[in-house]
């Protein structure tokens, strides 16, 4: 007897397993309206590498790989992650049968150092795919209890005061609810002095430092304390939890680490050795939705409140964020700001819009937003197809 049409087993509730039939990797190329700086580089169009994985009954989804083009932010990039999906974790997916998106990690995970960005994009895609086939929102699929979330914005480092001041400025003026300034040695104090002075005591401001200092630099991370900042992220480097545990000792800000919590374990690490009080949570550099909740769940048991970070994603990428914001932990505003300020225009629609610094979580089935295949079609720069 054929296995019934995935709609029938949808409604039905019968489990039998996922099996993948395709996977198709693509890079698109999609220019910023403005370039990004932080500490470590900049970009002015993101090479986005996207899959769209087909299940034995024609079931589609697609999801996005975060990774940069130079390995400044992580060490994963477009093209180690392009190499690791078709080489190793695009063919081990196609050769096993899961049931549940929850085993997807452990699946790509078991005997691999690293590639967790793209061992993410499949997860995630598997996550879309099961929300799809279940006729639910991917966000209640994931335990999401929000169904409007606060937006923050990440301002990259401007080249003076005044062009930071007017840039948060703006970002106030048009409803966000957190600002999120890029630092880095030399654009540090007088940066902030002049935003906060600008902008009152109750703007909502926090820094982010991408790596860019040592503990040689504590005096003047001591000084951001005049600021009433909501937080500090990622001060030292990106794989130090001692260090910054002992910046924590000495400010009074609290700090949120990013680029250092890479899984369960390391979010565990800080929570013990006490070198941070909030998480920022991307799943792409924790390997998936399933490490990212866990950190959430663990986070949430020791009254550390996270949010959830951006990595200039596309309206694909976004749509994971935003199922995850959802979830209740996640109590600051997520760098999940709309389509329109990254994109002339984005690769779905509806685009994410941001409505008196709120975003709406979906409620239609899966992702909850439609891909634009054909402007896909004219951003592709590459394909491969993967086939069982
Ligand atoms: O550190 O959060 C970061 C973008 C690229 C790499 C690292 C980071 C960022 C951002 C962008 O801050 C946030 C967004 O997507 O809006
Ligand atoms: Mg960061």
């Amino acid at each position: 007897m054929s296995a019934p049409p995935f709609w029938i087993s949808a409604r039905f509730g019968i489990r039998r397993g996922v099996h993948i039939t395709d996977i198709e990797v693509r890079e698109i190329r999609l220019p910023l309206k403005e370039p990004f700086r932080i500490s470590s580089g900049a970009v002015t169009e993101r090479r986005i590498l996207l899959v769209r994985i087909v299940d034995a009954d024609g079931c589609t989804a697609w999801a996005e790989c975060v990774a940069g083009e130079q390995p400044n932010y992580s060490a994963d990039t477009v093209d180690t992650s392009w190499l690791a999906l078709s080489q190793w974790f695009g063919p081990r997916l196609l050769g096993t049968q899961v049931d549940r998106a929850t085993e997807v990690d452990a699946l790509l995970a078991k005997g691999v150092h690293g590639h967790r960005m793209a061992r993410a994009t499949l997860e995630m895609a598997m996550w879309g795919l099961q929300a799809k086939r279940s006729g639910i929102p991917l966000s209640q699929l994931l335990g999401g209890t929000r169904a409007d979330l606060e937006v923050g914005i990440s301002i990259g480092i401007q080249d003076s005061p005044a062009a930071l001041v007017e840039r948060a400025r703006a970002a106030l003026a048009s409803g966000y609810r957190r600002i999120k300034m890029k630092i880095e040695p030399g654009s540090d104090v007088e940066h902030v002095a002049a935003v906060r002075s600008a902008l009152g005591p109750a703007a909502p401001l926090m820094v982010d430092a991408n790596n860019a200092y040592s503990l040689d630099d504590t005096a003047t991370l001591q000084r951001l304390d005049d600021f009433d900042l909501m937080m500090i992220e990622q001060p030292l480097d990106h794989e130090d939890i001692v260090r910054h545990a002992a910046l924590q000792r000495v400010l009074r800000t609290p700090l949120c680490l990013d680029e250092s919590i890479t899984s369960l374990d390391r979010a565990h690490d800080m929570i013990t050795l006490r070198a941070g009080r909030i998480v920022n949570i991307k799943p792409g550099r924790v390997g998936g939705l399933s490490a990212a909740i866990a950190i959430h769940d663990l986070c949430e048991s020791h009254a550390i409140p996270v949010w959830c970070g951006g990595m200039l994603e596309s309206g694909i990428g976004r749509a994971y964020n935003v199922a995850l914001a959802s979830l209740p932990n996640f109590s600051i505003a997520g760098d999940i700001s709309p389509s329109a300020r990254y994109w002339e225009r984005d690769i779905v629609s509806p685009e994410w819009t941001m409505t008196d610094g709120m975003m709406s979580v979906p409620s239609a089935p899966g992702i909850g937003v439609s891909v634009d295949a054909d402007r896909i079609d004219d951003l592709t720069v590459r394909t491969r197809m993967l086939h069982r």
